[in-house]
Protein backbone atom coordinates (compact mmCIF):
# COMPACT_ATOMS: atom_id res chain seq x y z
CA UNK A 1 0.00 0.00 0.00
CA UNK A 2 2.24 2.79 -1.24
CA UNK A 3 2.16 6.00 1.24
CA UNK A 4 0.78 8.73 -0.93
CA UNK A 5 -2.84 7.37 0.09
CA UNK A 6 -2.94 7.07 3.46
CA UNK A 7 -2.12 11.07 4.20
CA UNK A 8 -5.07 11.76 1.64
CA UNK A 9 -7.54 10.68 4.59
CA UNK A 10 -8.14 12.47 7.90
CA UNK A 11 -6.17 9.87 10.07
CA UNK A 12 -9.67 9.54 11.83
CA UNK A 13 -11.71 8.09 8.82
CA UNK A 14 -8.72 6.25 8.08
CA UNK A 15 -8.25 4.23 11.48
CA UNK A 16 -12.06 3.42 11.88
CA UNK A 17 -12.26 2.50 8.21
CA UNK A 18 -9.97 -0.07 8.39
CA UNK A 19 -11.67 -1.38 11.71
CA UNK A 20 -14.85 -1.89 9.90
CA UNK A 21 -13.50 -3.72 6.11
CA UNK A 22 -10.99 -5.65 8.19
CA UNK A 23 -13.62 -8.00 10.76
CA UNK A 24 -16.57 -6.81 9.44
CA UNK A 25 -17.34 -9.37 6.43
CA UNK A 26 -21.15 -8.19 6.88
CA UNK A 27 -20.25 -4.97 4.06
CA UNK A 28 -21.02 -5.18 0.23
CA UNK A 29 -17.92 -5.89 -1.79
CA UNK A 30 -18.46 -2.68 -2.88
CA UNK A 31 -17.39 -0.99 0.68
CA UNK A 32 -14.29 -3.32 0.95
CA UNK A 33 -11.02 -1.54 1.49
CA UNK A 34 -9.55 -2.24 -1.71
CA UNK A 35 -12.26 -1.40 -3.97
CA UNK A 36 -12.44 1.83 -1.51
CA UNK A 37 -8.67 2.05 -2.49
CA UNK A 38 -9.65 1.80 -6.26
CA UNK A 39 -12.32 4.71 -6.11
CA UNK A 40 -9.53 7.10 -4.25
CA UNK A 41 -7.16 6.98 -6.43
CA UNK A 42 -9.44 7.93 -9.80
CA UNK A 43 -7.93 11.07 -11.17
CA UNK A 44 -10.86 13.01 -11.93
CA UNK A 45 -12.68 12.17 -8.49
CA UNK A 46 -11.68 16.18 -7.19
CA UNK A 47 -14.37 16.63 -4.96
CA UNK A 48 -12.81 17.53 -1.43
CA UNK A 49 -14.78 14.71 0.23
CA UNK A 50 -14.48 12.20 -2.75
CA UNK A 51 -13.76 8.76 -0.78
CA UNK A 52 -16.94 9.32 1.71
CA UNK A 53 -19.18 10.05 -1.96
CA UNK A 54 -17.82 7.43 -3.43
CA UNK A 55 -18.66 4.87 -0.64
CA UNK A 56 -22.18 6.69 -0.34
CA UNK A 57 -22.75 6.22 -4.51
CA UNK A 58 -22.25 2.36 -4.03
CA UNK A 59 -24.10 2.02 -1.39
CA UNK A 60 -26.92 3.49 -2.74
CA UNK A 61 -25.96 1.47 -6.07
CA UNK A 62 -26.39 -1.37 -3.87
CA UNK A 63 -29.38 -0.30 -1.97
CA UNK A 64 -33.21 -0.77 -2.82
CA UNK A 65 -34.98 2.94 -2.70
CA UNK A 66 -32.46 5.23 -0.97
CA UNK A 67 -30.78 4.99 2.49
CA UNK A 68 -29.92 7.21 5.69
CA UNK A 69 -27.66 9.54 6.49
CA UNK A 70 -26.86 8.64 9.63
CA UNK A 71 -27.04 4.92 9.18
CA UNK A 72 -24.82 5.09 6.58
CA UNK A 73 -22.49 7.12 9.05
CA UNK A 74 -23.13 4.36 11.63
CA UNK A 75 -22.71 2.01 9.11
CA UNK A 76 -19.51 2.84 7.80
CA UNK A 77 -18.22 4.32 11.71
CA UNK A 78 -17.97 7.54 10.59
CA UNK A 79 -18.93 11.01 11.19
CA UNK A 80 -22.78 11.91 10.12
CA UNK A 81 -21.21 15.24 9.43
CA UNK A 82 -19.24 13.30 6.72
CA UNK A 83 -21.79 11.76 5.28
CA UNK A 84 -23.87 15.02 4.86
CA UNK A 85 -20.72 16.26 3.53
CA UNK A 86 -20.75 14.16 0.89
CA UNK A 87 -25.04 14.65 0.35
CA UNK A 88 -24.24 17.87 0.02
CA UNK A 89 -21.73 18.16 -2.67
CA UNK A 90 -23.58 16.02 -4.80
CA UNK A 91 -26.70 17.55 -4.46
CA UNK A 92 -24.73 20.89 -5.55
CA UNK A 93 -23.55 18.77 -8.73
CA UNK A 94 -27.33 18.50 -9.84
CA UNK A 95 -29.61 15.46 -10.72
CA UNK A 96 -27.48 12.95 -9.29
CA UNK A 97 -29.06 12.23 -5.91
CA UNK A 98 -32.45 13.00 -4.11
CA UNK A 99 -31.90 14.04 -0.73
CA UNK A 100 -35.19 14.53 1.23
CA UNK A 101 -34.02 16.22 5.12
CA UNK A 102 -35.40 14.49 7.75
CA UNK A 103 -35.47 15.10 11.51
CA UNK A 104 -35.96 11.92 13.16
CA UNK A 105 -36.23 11.75 17.28
CA UNK A 106 -33.68 9.46 18.98
CA UNK A 107 -32.57 8.71 22.48
CA UNK A 108 -29.26 9.04 23.34
CA UNK A 109 -27.68 8.64 26.96
CA UNK A 110 -26.42 11.80 28.19
CA UNK A 111 -22.59 11.97 29.78
CA UNK A 112 -23.70 10.82 33.15
CA UNK A 113 -25.93 7.85 31.43
CA UNK A 114 -22.99 6.57 29.67
CA UNK A 115 -20.77 6.44 32.68
CA UNK A 116 -23.56 4.75 34.25
CA UNK A 117 -24.07 2.30 31.14
CA UNK A 118 -20.20 1.56 31.22
CA UNK A 119 -19.79 1.74 35.21
CA UNK A 120 -23.69 0.68 36.54
CA UNK A 121 -26.10 2.31 38.29
CA UNK A 122 -25.27 4.67 41.76
CA UNK A 123 -27.70 2.61 43.64
CA UNK A 124 -25.83 -0.51 42.34
CA UNK A 125 -22.65 0.52 43.09
CA UNK A 126 -23.60 1.26 46.65
CA UNK A 127 -24.91 -2.32 46.73
CA UNK A 128 -21.74 -3.60 46.20
CA UNK A 129 -19.95 -1.53 48.22
CA UNK A 130 -21.88 -3.10 51.41
CA UNK A 131 -19.90 -6.04 52.85
CA UNK A 132 -21.74 -8.75 54.53
CA UNK A 133 -20.84 -7.12 58.15
CA UNK A 134 -22.71 -3.72 56.50
CA UNK A 135 -20.99 -0.26 56.18
CA UNK A 136 -20.78 2.90 58.03
CA UNK A 137 -23.70 5.03 56.92
CA UNK A 138 -20.83 8.06 57.05
CA UNK A 139 -18.35 5.80 54.98
CA UNK A 140 -20.93 5.38 52.30
CA UNK A 141 -21.82 8.63 51.89
CA UNK A 142 -18.28 9.64 51.34
CA UNK A 143 -18.22 7.25 48.43
CA UNK A 144 -18.82 8.81 44.89
CA UNK A 145 -22.33 7.50 44.14
CA UNK A 146 -22.71 7.54 47.92
CA UNK A 147 -26.00 9.99 47.79
CA UNK A 148 -27.42 9.52 45.00
CA UNK A 149 -26.90 5.63 45.06
CA UNK A 150 -28.09 5.24 48.79
CA UNK A 151 -31.52 6.80 48.44
CA UNK A 152 -32.05 4.86 45.28
CA UNK A 153 -30.85 1.69 46.80
CA UNK A 154 -32.96 2.10 50.22
CA UNK A 155 -36.24 3.08 48.03
CA UNK A 156 -35.35 -0.41 46.05
CA UNK A 157 -35.31 -2.03 49.43
CA UNK A 158 -32.15 -3.43 48.32
CA UNK A 159 -30.28 -2.07 51.60
CA UNK A 160 -31.47 -1.19 55.31
CA UNK A 161 -29.93 1.50 57.62
CA UNK A 162 -29.52 0.29 61.73
CA UNK A 163 -29.57 3.49 63.07
CA UNK A 164 -28.87 2.54 66.70
CA UNK A 165 -25.88 0.32 65.31
CA UNK A 166 -22.82 0.78 68.14
CA UNK A 167 -20.54 3.67 66.36
CA UNK A 168 -23.55 4.91 64.29
CA UNK A 169 -25.93 3.87 61.61
CA UNK A 170 -24.82 1.40 59.55
CA UNK A 171 -26.06 0.21 56.19
CA UNK A 172 -26.65 -3.85 55.29
CA UNK A 173 -27.74 -5.27 52.60
CA UNK A 174 -31.03 -6.72 52.48
CA UNK A 175 -31.30 -8.97 49.33
CA UNK A 176 -28.12 -11.13 48.39
CA UNK A 177 -28.15 -9.91 44.88
CA UNK A 178 -29.82 -7.05 42.60
CA UNK A 179 -30.37 -6.98 38.86
CA UNK A 180 -28.90 -3.35 37.68
CA UNK A 181 -31.98 -2.40 35.77
CA UNK A 182 -30.87 1.40 35.07
CA UNK A 183 -27.75 0.20 33.47
CA UNK A 184 -29.11 -2.74 31.61
CA UNK A 185 -31.91 -0.38 30.28
CA UNK A 186 -29.06 2.61 29.23
CA UNK A 187 -27.19 -0.57 27.45
CA UNK A 188 -30.32 -1.60 25.67
CA UNK A 189 -30.57 2.31 24.33
CA UNK A 190 -26.35 2.41 23.59
CA UNK A 191 -27.37 -0.78 21.63
CA UNK A 192 -29.96 1.39 19.50
CA UNK A 193 -32.57 -0.82 21.33
CA UNK A 194 -34.48 2.29 22.97
CA UNK A 195 -37.63 1.04 21.43
CA UNK A 196 -37.36 -2.07 23.97
CA UNK A 197 -38.09 0.35 26.54
CA UNK A 198 -41.10 1.26 27.95
CA UNK A 199 -42.75 4.71 28.22
CA UNK A 200 -42.23 5.26 31.45
CA UNK A 201 -39.07 3.63 32.10
CA UNK A 202 -37.76 5.87 29.46
CA UNK A 203 -39.24 8.62 31.15
CA UNK A 204 -37.90 7.71 34.24
CA UNK A 205 -34.21 7.45 32.85
CA UNK A 206 -34.82 11.30 31.36
CA UNK A 207 -36.05 12.17 34.65
CA UNK A 208 -32.12 11.26 35.94
CA UNK A 209 -31.17 13.05 33.51
CA UNK A 210 -29.55 9.87 32.25
CA UNK A 211 -31.52 9.79 28.80
CA UNK A 212 -32.26 12.71 26.41
CA UNK A 213 -34.57 12.94 23.68
CA UNK A 214 -32.06 14.38 20.31
CA UNK A 215 -33.68 15.57 17.36
CA UNK A 216 -31.07 14.17 14.47
CA UNK A 217 -31.29 16.17 11.34
CA UNK A 218 -30.59 13.31 8.66
CA UNK A 219 -30.78 12.83 4.96
CA UNK A 220 -32.65 10.09 3.47
CA UNK A 221 -31.09 10.02 -0.27
CA UNK A 222 -32.26 8.11 -3.13
CA UNK A 223 -30.86 7.71 -6.84
CA UNK A 224 -31.81 10.94 -8.74
CA UNK A 225 -32.37 11.03 -12.21
CA UNK A 226 -28.72 11.25 -13.49
CA UNK A 227 -27.77 8.59 -11.17
CA UNK A 228 -24.32 7.03 -11.90
CA UNK A 229 -21.81 5.55 -9.32
CA UNK A 230 -18.88 7.13 -11.13
CA UNK A 231 -19.71 10.96 -11.13
CA UNK A 232 -17.12 13.11 -13.14
CA UNK A 233 -16.02 15.93 -12.37
CA UNK A 234 -17.88 18.84 -14.24
CA UNK A 235 -16.02 21.86 -15.59
CA UNK A 236 -17.25 25.05 -13.58
CA UNK A 237 -14.80 27.32 -16.01
CA UNK A 238 -14.71 27.35 -20.14
CA UNK A 239 -11.13 28.15 -20.48
CA UNK A 240 -9.58 29.87 -23.99
CA UNK A 241 -7.93 26.21 -24.05
CA UNK A 242 -11.18 24.29 -24.30
CA UNK A 243 -12.54 27.05 -26.94
CA UNK A 244 -9.06 26.34 -28.47
CA UNK A 245 -9.09 23.11 -28.39
CA UNK A 246 -12.70 22.56 -28.91
CA UNK A 247 -12.36 20.21 -25.82
CA UNK A 248 -15.04 22.20 -24.41
CA UNK A 249 -17.57 19.68 -26.86
CA UNK A 250 -17.28 17.20 -24.75
CA UNK A 251 -16.20 18.05 -21.31
CA UNK A 252 -19.07 17.61 -18.67
CA UNK A 253 -20.16 21.53 -17.33
CA UNK A 254 -21.66 22.21 -13.87
CA UNK A 255 -24.83 23.65 -14.28
CA UNK A 256 -25.25 27.46 -13.82
CA UNK A 257 -26.94 28.38 -10.44
CA UNK A 258 -28.55 31.72 -11.78
CA UNK A 259 -30.29 31.45 -7.83
CA UNK A 260 -26.54 31.70 -6.38
CA UNK A 261 -26.34 33.96 -3.95
CA UNK A 262 -23.36 36.45 -4.65
CA UNK A 263 -21.05 37.27 -1.74
CA UNK A 264 -22.32 40.59 -0.15
CA UNK A 265 -20.42 43.27 -0.82
CA UNK A 266 -18.75 44.58 2.47
CA UNK A 267 -20.84 47.55 2.37
CA UNK A 268 -21.83 50.14 4.78
CA UNK A 269 -25.00 49.99 7.13
CA UNK A 270 -27.72 52.51 7.52
CA UNK A 271 -28.65 52.82 10.98
CA UNK A 272 -32.33 51.47 11.91
CA UNK A 273 -32.95 55.42 12.84
CA UNK A 274 -31.31 56.27 9.69
CA UNK A 275 -33.55 53.59 8.12
CA UNK A 276 -37.02 54.48 10.25
CA UNK A 277 -36.39 57.94 9.23
CA UNK A 278 -36.32 57.48 5.55
CA UNK A 279 -39.92 55.48 6.17
CA UNK A 280 -41.26 58.90 7.51
CA UNK A 281 -39.63 60.96 5.09
CA UNK A 282 -41.56 58.78 2.34
CA UNK A 283 -45.01 59.27 4.72
CA UNK A 284 -44.34 63.01 4.85
CA UNK A 285 -43.54 63.44 0.59
CA UNK A 286 -46.39 61.43 -0.29
CA UNK A 287 -48.57 63.53 2.15
CA UNK A 288 -47.11 66.86 -0.13
CA UNK A 289 -45.03 68.00 2.33
CA UNK A 290 -41.84 69.62 1.66
CA UNK A 291 -38.99 69.17 3.99
CA UNK A 292 -37.86 72.43 6.30
CA UNK A 293 -34.22 73.16 6.75
CA UNK A 294 -32.99 71.86 10.45
CA UNK A 295 -29.04 72.39 9.59
CA UNK A 296 -28.62 74.30 12.87
CA UNK A 297 -28.34 72.56 16.00
CA UNK A 298 -27.51 75.76 17.86
CA UNK A 299 -30.46 77.98 17.43
CA UNK A 300 -31.22 81.59 19.49
CA UNK A 301 -33.41 81.66 22.42
CA UNK A 302 -35.62 83.47 20.52
CA UNK A 303 -36.46 81.30 17.65
CA UNK A 304 -36.71 78.69 20.35
CA UNK A 305 -38.92 80.02 22.60
CA UNK A 306 -39.55 83.59 22.25
CA UNK A 307 -41.07 83.50 18.42
CA UNK A 308 -43.35 80.58 19.72
CA UNK A 309 -45.01 82.89 22.54
CA UNK A 310 -42.91 80.86 24.92
CA UNK A 311 -42.75 83.13 28.00
CA UNK A 312 -39.10 84.23 29.13
CA UNK A 313 -39.73 82.92 32.76
CA UNK A 314 -40.89 79.41 31.26
CA UNK A 315 -39.32 76.38 33.23
CA UNK A 316 -38.57 74.85 30.15
CA UNK A 317 -36.14 78.01 29.46
CA UNK A 318 -33.44 77.46 32.56
CA UNK A 319 -30.45 75.55 32.63
CA UNK A 320 -31.76 72.48 33.78
CA UNK A 321 -34.12 71.37 30.74
CA UNK A 322 -31.98 73.35 27.90
CA UNK A 323 -28.27 73.43 27.20
CA UNK A 324 -26.91 76.84 26.57
CA UNK A 325 -23.81 77.84 24.59
CA UNK A 326 -20.94 79.36 26.85
CA UNK A 327 -19.39 80.59 23.40
CA UNK A 328 -21.20 81.74 20.92
CA UNK A 329 -22.92 82.89 23.93
CA UNK A 330 -25.27 85.23 21.80
CA UNK A 331 -27.11 85.89 18.87
CA UNK A 332 -26.57 88.64 16.64
CA UNK A 333 -28.05 88.47 13.40
CA UNK A 334 -32.09 88.92 14.77
CA UNK A 335 -34.64 90.46 12.53
CA UNK A 336 -35.35 93.74 14.98
CA UNK A 337 -38.81 94.35 13.74
CA UNK A 338 -40.25 91.53 14.17
CA UNK A 339 -38.78 90.95 17.16
CA UNK A 340 -40.43 94.29 18.67
CA UNK A 341 -43.75 92.62 17.44
CA UNK A 342 -42.78 89.65 19.38
CA UNK A 343 -41.50 91.84 22.63
CA UNK A 344 -44.60 93.76 22.64
CA UNK A 345 -46.63 90.31 22.26
CA UNK A 346 -45.04 89.04 25.66
CA UNK A 347 -44.68 92.39 27.28
CA UNK A 348 -48.19 93.46 26.59
CA UNK A 349 -50.35 91.66 24.40
CA UNK A 350 -51.92 92.07 20.93
CA UNK A 351 -53.59 90.78 18.32
CA UNK A 352 -56.58 89.87 20.50
CA UNK A 353 -54.24 88.73 23.47
CA UNK A 354 -53.57 90.02 26.51
CA UNK A 355 -50.03 88.94 26.36
CA UNK A 356 -47.77 87.71 29.73
CA UNK A 357 -46.96 91.19 31.48
CA UNK A 358 -44.06 90.78 31.83
CA UNK A 359 -40.80 92.87 31.21
CA UNK A 360 -39.75 90.85 28.34
CA UNK A 361 -35.39 91.18 28.02
CA UNK A 362 -33.66 91.08 24.40
CA UNK A 363 -30.41 89.40 26.35
CA UNK A 364 -32.63 86.96 26.82
CA UNK A 365 -33.50 86.58 23.41
CA UNK A 366 -30.25 86.49 22.13
CA UNK A 367 -29.17 83.49 24.38
CA UNK A 368 -27.74 80.59 22.23
CA UNK A 369 -28.83 77.32 23.17
CA UNK A 370 -29.20 73.56 21.92
CA UNK A 371 -32.39 73.66 19.97
CA UNK A 372 -34.76 72.05 22.00
CA UNK A 373 -37.06 71.25 19.35
CA UNK A 374 -37.22 71.44 15.83
CA UNK A 375 -40.35 73.75 16.43
CA UNK A 376 -37.73 76.24 16.31
CA UNK A 377 -37.26 75.63 12.58
CA UNK A 378 -41.20 75.73 11.89
CA UNK A 379 -41.13 79.34 12.96
CA UNK A 380 -38.33 80.09 11.44
CA UNK A 381 -39.73 78.70 7.91
CA UNK A 382 -43.28 79.90 8.76
CA UNK A 383 -41.68 83.67 9.35
CA UNK A 384 -40.19 82.92 6.20
CA UNK A 385 -43.71 82.62 4.88
CA UNK A 386 -45.34 84.94 6.29
CA UNK A 387 -42.41 87.28 4.01
CA UNK A 388 -43.86 86.09 1.42
CA UNK A 389 -47.25 87.81 0.03
CA UNK A 390 -49.66 86.97 -0.98
CA UNK A 391 -49.59 84.28 1.05
CA UNK A 392 -49.83 80.55 0.09
CA UNK A 393 -50.61 77.63 1.87
CA UNK A 394 -47.57 75.21 3.11
CA UNK A 395 -47.18 71.94 4.46
CA UNK A 396 -44.20 71.40 6.17
CA UNK A 397 -41.86 68.40 7.89
CA UNK A 398 -38.63 68.22 9.80
CA UNK A 399 -36.46 65.37 11.14
CA UNK A 400 -33.75 66.28 13.23
CA UNK A 401 -32.31 66.07 16.32
CA UNK A 402 -32.98 68.34 19.53
CA UNK A 403 -31.36 68.80 22.73
CA UNK A 404 -32.75 68.20 26.07
CA UNK A 405 -31.51 68.63 29.60
CA UNK A 406 -33.21 65.74 31.33
CA UNK A 407 -32.65 63.14 33.28
CA UNK A 408 -31.49 60.21 31.45
CA UNK A 409 -33.20 56.91 31.38
CA UNK A 410 -33.83 53.68 29.62
CA UNK A 411 -35.97 55.59 26.93
CA UNK A 412 -34.65 59.12 27.48
CA UNK A 413 -30.93 60.75 26.21
CA UNK A 414 -30.25 64.08 26.25
CA UNK A 415 -30.55 64.18 22.42
CA UNK A 416 -33.43 62.55 20.28
CA UNK A 417 -34.68 63.19 16.78
CA UNK A 418 -38.01 64.85 16.79
CA UNK A 419 -40.45 64.46 13.75
CA UNK A 420 -42.62 67.60 12.87
CA UNK A 421 -45.46 68.03 10.60
CA UNK A 422 -47.19 71.47 9.85
CA UNK A 423 -50.12 72.94 7.57
CA UNK A 424 -50.27 76.49 7.46
CA UNK A 425 -53.53 77.30 5.61
CA UNK A 426 -56.88 79.60 5.73
CA UNK A 427 -59.16 78.73 8.40
CA UNK A 428 -57.56 75.15 9.14
CA UNK A 429 -59.38 74.00 12.51
CA UNK A 430 -58.04 70.97 15.30
CA UNK A 431 -60.68 69.01 12.94
CA UNK A 432 -58.57 69.43 10.35
CA UNK A 433 -55.31 68.53 13.00
CA UNK A 434 -57.18 65.29 14.04
CA UNK A 435 -58.03 64.03 10.27
CA UNK A 436 -54.15 65.00 8.65
CA UNK A 437 -53.44 62.94 12.12
CA UNK A 438 -55.32 60.12 11.24
CA UNK A 439 -53.44 60.15 7.59
CA UNK A 440 -50.31 60.44 9.01
CA UNK A 441 -50.71 57.65 11.53
CA UNK A 442 -52.86 54.99 9.22
CA UNK A 443 -49.86 55.60 7.35
CA UNK A 444 -47.77 54.44 10.20
CA UNK A 445 -50.32 51.17 10.33
CA UNK A 446 -51.68 52.91 13.29
CA UNK A 447 -55.42 53.47 13.04
CA UNK A 448 -56.82 53.54 16.56
CA UNK A 449 -56.02 56.72 17.76
CA UNK A 450 -57.09 58.74 20.60
CA UNK A 451 -56.75 62.82 21.48
CA UNK A 452 -56.23 63.65 24.88
CA UNK A 453 -56.03 67.54 25.69
CA UNK A 454 -52.73 69.06 27.02
CA UNK A 455 -50.37 72.10 26.91
CA UNK A 456 -47.78 73.70 24.85
CA UNK A 457 -47.05 77.30 25.34
CA UNK A 458 -47.19 77.47 21.67
CA UNK A 459 -50.44 75.86 20.93
CA UNK A 460 -53.71 76.17 21.66
CA UNK A 461 -55.74 73.94 21.78
CA UNK A 462 -53.31 70.83 22.38
CA UNK A 463 -53.64 67.32 22.28
CA UNK A 464 -51.45 64.46 23.61
CA UNK A 465 -51.60 61.77 20.36
CA UNK A 466 -52.35 58.15 21.68
CA UNK A 467 -52.43 54.66 19.70
CA UNK A 468 -53.38 51.10 21.03
CA UNK A 469 -50.74 49.45 20.54
CA UNK A 470 -51.49 45.39 20.12
CA UNK A 471 -48.20 43.84 21.18
CA UNK A 472 -47.87 45.67 23.96
CA UNK A 473 -51.75 45.55 24.68
CA UNK A 474 -51.88 49.04 25.95
CA UNK A 475 -52.19 52.66 24.81
CA UNK A 476 -49.38 54.51 23.78
CA UNK A 477 -48.36 58.10 23.46
CA UNK A 478 -47.55 58.60 19.91
CA UNK A 479 -47.01 62.40 19.75
CA UNK A 480 -48.23 65.82 20.56
CA UNK A 481 -49.55 68.55 18.56
CA UNK A 482 -51.84 71.98 18.44
CA UNK A 483 -52.97 74.41 16.71
CA UNK A 484 -49.90 77.83 16.67
CA UNK A 485 -51.45 80.57 18.56
CA UNK A 486 -52.11 83.31 17.04
CA UNK A 487 -49.95 85.40 19.62
CA UNK A 488 -47.04 83.28 17.43
CA UNK A 489 -48.44 83.71 14.13
CA UNK A 490 -49.64 87.52 13.91
CA UNK A 491 -46.28 89.35 14.91
CA UNK A 492 -44.94 86.96 12.14
CA UNK A 493 -47.19 88.71 9.58
CA UNK A 494 -48.98 85.99 8.53
CA UNK A 495 -52.42 86.86 7.52
CA UNK A 496 -55.10 86.97 10.43
CA UNK A 497 -57.36 83.88 8.67
CA UNK A 498 -54.57 81.59 8.60
CA UNK A 499 -54.18 79.28 10.80
CA UNK A 500 -51.47 76.60 11.15
CA UNK A 501 -51.68 72.96 12.60
CA UNK A 502 -48.75 71.27 13.91
CA UNK A 503 -47.27 68.04 15.54
CA UNK A 504 -44.83 66.29 16.80
CA UNK A 505 -42.83 63.21 17.57
CA UNK A 506 -39.65 61.09 17.72
CA UNK A 507 -38.12 59.18 16.08
CA UNK A 508 -36.61 56.69 18.74
CA UNK A 509 -39.65 55.32 19.87
CA UNK A 510 -41.09 53.87 16.85
CA UNK A 511 -37.76 52.68 15.96
CA UNK A 512 -37.04 51.17 19.76
CA UNK A 513 -40.64 49.67 19.03
CA UNK A 514 -40.45 48.20 15.55
CA UNK A 515 -37.24 46.66 16.26
CA UNK A 516 -37.84 45.68 19.78
CA UNK A 517 -35.21 47.41 21.51
CA UNK A 518 -36.09 48.35 25.05
CA UNK A 519 -33.45 50.24 25.96
CA UNK A 520 -32.22 53.50 24.63
CA UNK A 521 -28.43 52.81 24.45
CA UNK A 522 -28.80 49.36 22.77
CA UNK A 523 -29.84 51.86 19.62
CA UNK A 524 -28.25 54.85 19.79
CA UNK A 525 -24.45 55.21 21.43
CA UNK A 526 -21.13 53.32 22.02
CA UNK A 527 -22.52 50.26 23.06
CA UNK A 528 -24.87 50.06 20.14
CA UNK A 529 -23.83 46.35 18.92
CA UNK A 530 -23.00 47.06 15.18
CA UNK A 531 -24.33 43.31 14.15
CA UNK A 532 -27.81 44.34 15.58
CA UNK A 533 -27.34 47.43 12.57
CA UNK A 534 -25.92 45.12 9.57
CA UNK A 535 -28.79 43.18 10.81
CA UNK A 536 -31.86 45.17 11.08
CA UNK A 537 -34.22 44.83 8.04
CA UNK A 538 -34.99 47.22 6.01
CA UNK A 539 -37.86 48.71 7.99
CA UNK A 540 -41.22 48.71 6.46
CA UNK A 541 -43.02 50.86 9.31
CA UNK A 542 -46.87 49.91 8.55
CA UNK A 543 -46.36 46.29 8.02
CA UNK A 544 -45.97 45.33 11.59
CA UNK A 545 -47.27 47.68 13.41
CA UNK A 546 -50.66 47.98 11.49
CA UNK A 547 -52.98 46.45 14.43
CA UNK A 548 -56.12 44.56 12.80
CA UNK A 549 -58.82 47.16 11.64
CA UNK A 550 -60.86 47.86 14.91
CA UNK A 551 -64.08 50.18 15.26
CA UNK A 552 -61.71 53.66 16.09
CA UNK A 553 -61.12 54.31 19.61
CA UNK A 554 -64.39 57.16 20.84
O1 LIG B 1 -42.74 59.86 19.95
C1 LIG B 1 -43.43 59.62 20.90
N1 LIG B 1 -44.08 58.44 21.04
C2 LIG B 1 -44.16 57.49 20.07
C3 LIG B 1 -44.22 57.79 18.72
C4 LIG B 1 -44.39 56.77 17.76
C5 LIG B 1 -44.44 55.48 18.15
O2 LIG B 1 -44.58 54.54 17.15
C6 LIG B 1 -44.91 53.33 17.58
C7 LIG B 1 -44.87 52.39 16.62
C8 LIG B 1 -46.12 52.83 17.35
C9 LIG B 1 -44.35 55.16 19.50
C10 LIG B 1 -44.20 56.16 20.46
N2 LIG B 1 -43.63 60.54 21.91
C11 LIG B 1 -43.14 61.84 21.75
C12 LIG B 1 -44.45 60.20 23.07
C13 LIG B 1 -43.65 59.77 24.22
O3 LIG B 1 -42.69 58.85 23.84
C14 LIG B 1 -43.01 60.88 25.07
O4 LIG B 1 -42.79 60.25 26.32
C15 LIG B 1 -41.69 61.34 24.65
N3 LIG B 1 -41.76 62.35 23.68
C16 LIG B 1 -40.57 63.11 23.37
C17 LIG B 1 -40.35 64.31 24.16
O5 LIG B 1 -39.87 63.84 25.38
C18 LIG B 1 -39.65 64.85 26.16
C19 LIG B 1 -41.80 61.95 22.28
C20 LIG B 1 -40.99 63.18 21.98
C21 LIG B 1 -41.79 64.35 21.51
C22 LIG B 1 -42.77 64.94 22.22
C23 LIG B 1 -43.49 66.02 21.68
C24 LIG B 1 -43.19 66.52 20.44
C25 LIG B 1 -42.19 65.89 19.72
C26 LIG B 1 -41.48 64.80 20.25
C27 LIG B 1 -43.94 67.58 19.89
C28 LIG B 1 -44.56 68.44 19.45
C29 LIG B 1 -45.34 69.48 18.86
C30 LIG B 1 -46.54 69.81 19.40
C31 LIG B 1 -47.29 70.76 18.80
C32 LIG B 1 -46.83 71.41 17.68
C33 LIG B 1 -45.61 71.07 17.15
C34 LIG B 1 -44.84 70.08 17.75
Amino acid sequence: MEQGWMWELSPVHFLRLRRHTQDDDTLSPALRLDTFKMAMHTPDSAMADGPVVELLLRRLEASDGGLDSAELAAELGMEHQAVVGAVKSLQALGEVIEAELRSTKRWELTAEGEEIAREGSHEARVFRSIPPEGLAQSELMRLPSGKVGFSKAMSNKWIRVDKSAADGPRVFRVVDSMEDEVQRRLQLVQGGQAEKLGEKERSELRKRKLLAEVTLKTYWVSKGSAFSTSISKQETELSPEMISSGSWRDRPFKPYNFLAHGVLPDSGHLHPLLKVRSQFRQIFLEMGFTEMPTDNFIESSFWNFDALFQPQQHPARDQHDTFFLRDPAEALQLPMDYVQRVKRTHSQGGYGSQGYKYTWKLDEARKNLLRTHTTSASARALYRLAQKKPFTPVKYFSIDRVFRNETLDATHLAEFHQIEGVVADHGLTLGHLMGVLREFFTKLGITQLRFKPAYNPYTEPSMEVFSYHQGLKKWVEVGNSGVFRPEMLLPMGLPENVSVIAWGLSLERPTMIKYGINNIRDLVGHKVNLQMVYDSPLCRLDAELRPPPTQEAA
